[in-house]
């Protein structure tokens, strides 16, 4: 009997030590959540989060494919996601474990089941547009007051760009983004994968690059609220932080952000579990915690970014909910396109001719 109690003890304290040392390894985009909820979830849950930070599909694909990362959690764009579980990168997700599923929204649940049929391996973090972000006053005292801050033309008229070099202008580091831009501003089907349309992007760059400073996917939200940039082309959200901390910087510059007249993107960002993730159980507890409606609204509200959590927009606030950069009109949904991933061989003409263009040369 004595024996067999104490067994049940050391058992009990046993489960204490392994429940505490519990983690969970989330890998997200970064300036992608309010800080606020990762202590919340290690209060709420006991679970000890490491969370880490990237600004590239490339780089997550890369971890991905080679296996082995070490995340419970990572969250590609739905073209890479695709393709990812196309290559059984990702595990099916335990729908038992996620009870705030009923509180995703089917209009983009619709959306993502394009990428994941049936929604089965992810669920949606956020999604956005790729756009134009501009100090206002800046480009007016350049190309007039009415310099065309919603339109390609800003950046891929090489006159305009020209004048706006001085003040500087950054473009994503992103080739499955930036080059459908171009094909976009030509007429051009932006999800084309024929290598020759796609080649169409390359002069279209080539006039514009003497007059691009840099190509960087997250560094623009400091540089444009600071003023050390005029034009980023960026993610709808980001451009939108930047705004708020110019103005709370008061140093005169005003940002504003369009997805341009002409077309611009929509993606979605996925979280999803890797097939060889640690802590699998740990990360649907993650996901849970994501899906709850305030927790999604808190960081929504942080970050500009709408989600796919319709329960959550009780709680948006009122310049997220109300706000048609974030929350598009029917009408503006219209006049964003989707592109679906490039096939390996299409990829790489794709790779190819981002380097080139990036080098200049
Ligand atoms: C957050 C960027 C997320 C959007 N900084 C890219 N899909």
């Amino acid at each position: 009997m004595k024996t067999s109690l104490l067994t049940f003890t050391a058992g009990i304290a046993l489960a204490a030590a392994t429940a505490q040392a519990e983690e969970v390894r989330v890998y997200n985009w970064s300036d992608y959540i309010d800080e606020s909820l990762l202590e919340k979830f290690e209060q709420e849950t006991g679970i000890d989060l490491i969370y880490d930070v990237f600004d590239s599909n490339e780089v997550l694909e890369t971890k991905m494919l080679a296996g082995g990362s070490g995340y419970d959690v990572v969250v590609p764009t739905g073209t890479f996601l695709q393709r990812q579980i196309e290559a059984g990168s990702f595990q099916k997700l335990d729908k038992s474990k996620l009870p705030n599923l009923e509180n995703m929204w089917d209009v983009i649940s619709s959306r993502t089941d394009k990428y994941d049929p049936g929604n089965e391996y992810a669920i949606n973090y956020m999604w956005g547009t790729t756009g134009i972000g501009v100090n206002v006053p800046k480009i007016q005292e350049i190309l007039g007051e009415d310099a065309p801050i919603d339109s390609w033309d800003l950046v891929f008229k090489p006159e305009n760009m020209e004048k706006l070099a001085a003040c500087g202008v950054y473009f994503l580091d992103a080739p499955s983004e930036m080059i459908p831009a171009a094909l976009k501003y030509i007429g051009e089907d932006p999800d084309s994968h024929d290598p020759d349309v796609i080649a169409k992007a390359e002069p279209v760059y080539m006039a514009i690059r003497p007059y691009i400073s840099k190509f960087h996917s997250s560094e623009y939200i400091n540089a444009l609220a600071n003023g050390d940039i005029c034009v980023a082309v960026g993610w709808s959200g980001d451009i939108l932080q930047a705004r708020d901390r110019a103005a709370e910087a008061e140093n005169g510059v005003e940002v504003a952000y369009n997805a341009p007249k002409e077309g611009a993107q929509m993606w979605f960002d996925e979280m999803a579990i890797p097939v060889d993730a640690p802590n699998p159980d740990g990360a649907h507890v993650f996901l849970n915690f994501i899906m709850d409606p305030e927790n999604m609204a808190a960081a929504s509200n942080y970050v500009y970014y709408a989600n796919g959590n319709k329960a959550s927009q009780a709680f948006l606030a009122d310049d997220v909910i109300g706000d048609p950069a974030i929350y598009p009109s029917e009408e503006a949904l219209e006049n964003l396109f989707t592109t679906t991933p490039y096939e390996p061989k299409v990829q790489r003409v794709v790779t190819r001719l981002w380097t080139k263009i990036k080098s200049g040369s």
